[in-house]
């Protein structure tokens, strides 16, 4: 019942957002898909995912941005969280290849009174390069932080690791595991004498992951950036270590979609201006994987609107199919929406926040 209704949700997209009756017939079963706790497999966050950080959360945030413009929602969010107090931002790291992506990151942490803040980006092979949106974002807003003076990657996670308390940092990606897959396979170097994964399993707390964009755990196809590196993908999860949860949030993005909501905010909001890119012209509703996995990574109170998955083994094979083993001793689980009017409610306060209005 419950996986009938996802189905019908995305392959009806087009009606979903255009025709209301159809609007209201399928609101209603996610509403009682919602109350009903969405699944046997799943329950409220198991007590080590419940304990509350002592804010601020030190976060480390890894993106594919300009491909699609959830991300530009996730930086708002991040943002938000950080003017809040809840989290510092401590570095912001560029999977995709686009030379946009540096310099719109680095104008959008400007616009949020944040310029200084660190951006690497991937210096190799990049698993795709895409943009959007970002160019007339970079033009019309302050930026001076370019794809080529931006440090590589790898260097800087391990670089902010290293300088870090023992099991204190909550790394956050949404966008395909390259450059995570690359810090968990970097050598020791002038930052560290331990290598990426000795690192991560000394200094890492919580990693939320970038699969399951297709909202098929605990089987099924994986989502968009998981299949852009397979390789990296199915080599994260063979080597990230079980000291810390992995957690994957951002499934129920698939059916949740916010943006519209920037219609009622300033026009020159640099995250409503993406949006316009993004959708020529007009803010529309979009889907929401990475800001849920922002929200569930850096604000553990937040758990409680998600039902998450008992302890287990998760896994991607090179075809490209996600399945999760429950196995107590295992640190991985899967977490869906179990309150979506909250959700939304939530997530669109932080994503139309203006620090203007400090
Ligand atoms: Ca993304």
């Amino acid at each position: 019942m419950n996986t009938y209704i996802i189905v019908f949700c995305l392959h009806t997209r087009r009606f979903f957002t255009t025709n209301p009756i159809i609007k209201l017939m399928l609101f209603v079963p996610l509403l009682v898909l919602g109350l009903s706790g969405y699944s046997s497999h799943t329950e409220p966050a198991p007590s080590h995912l419940q304990e509350e950080n002592d804010p601020p959360v030190r976060v480390l945030f890894d993106t594919d941005v300009g491909g699609d413009v959830d991300d530009a929602g996730t930086l708002a969010v991040l943002h938000a969280l950080a003017d809040h107090g809840e989290i510092e931002i401590l570095a912001i790291g560029v999977v995709i290849g686009h030379e946009a992506a540096v310099p719109y990151v680095h104008a959008v942490n400007t616009w949020y009174g944040r310029p200084d803040l660190p951006i690497g980006t991937i210096k190799g092979e990049a698993p795709y390069s895409r943009d959007e949106y970002m160019a007339p974002i970079v033009e019309e807003f302050p930026n001076s932080l370019t794809q080529e003076a931006a440090p590589d990657v790898v260097k800087l996670y391990r670089q902010v690791l290293a300088t870090q308390p023992d099991r204190s940092v909550t790394m956050v990606a949404v966008g395909p595991a390259t450059n995570i897959y690359n810090l968990l396979n970097s050598p020791p170097d002038e930052h560290s004498p331990l290598t990426g994964k000795e690192l991560m399993r000394q200094k890492v707390k919580f990693y939320a992951a970038g699969g399951n964009g297709n909202n098929e755990l605990p089987k099924g196809r994986c989502g968009f950036n998981y299949r852009m590196d397979l390789e990296a993908a199915s080599g994260e999860l063979e080597l990230l270590p079980s000291d810390f949860p992995t957690v994957f949030a951002g499934g129920s993005g698939s059916i949740l979609r916010i943006g519209s909501a920037y219609k009622s905010v300033r026009p020159d909001h640099i995250i409503r201006r993406s949006y316009e890119e993004y959708y020529d012209g007009t803010v529309q509703d979009r889907q929401t994987w990475d800001q849920l996995r922002v929200l569930y990574a850096c604000r553990p109170s937040s758990r409680s609107l998600w039902n998450t998955s008992s302890p287990g083994s998760i896994k991607v094979t090179m075809e490209g199919i996600l399945s999760y083993t429950a196995a107590p001793n295992e640190n991985r689980a899967w977490a869906y929406i179990n309150d979506f009017i909250t959700m939304r409610e939530v997530l669109t306060e932080l994503m139309v926040y203006d620090p203007r209005d400090k």
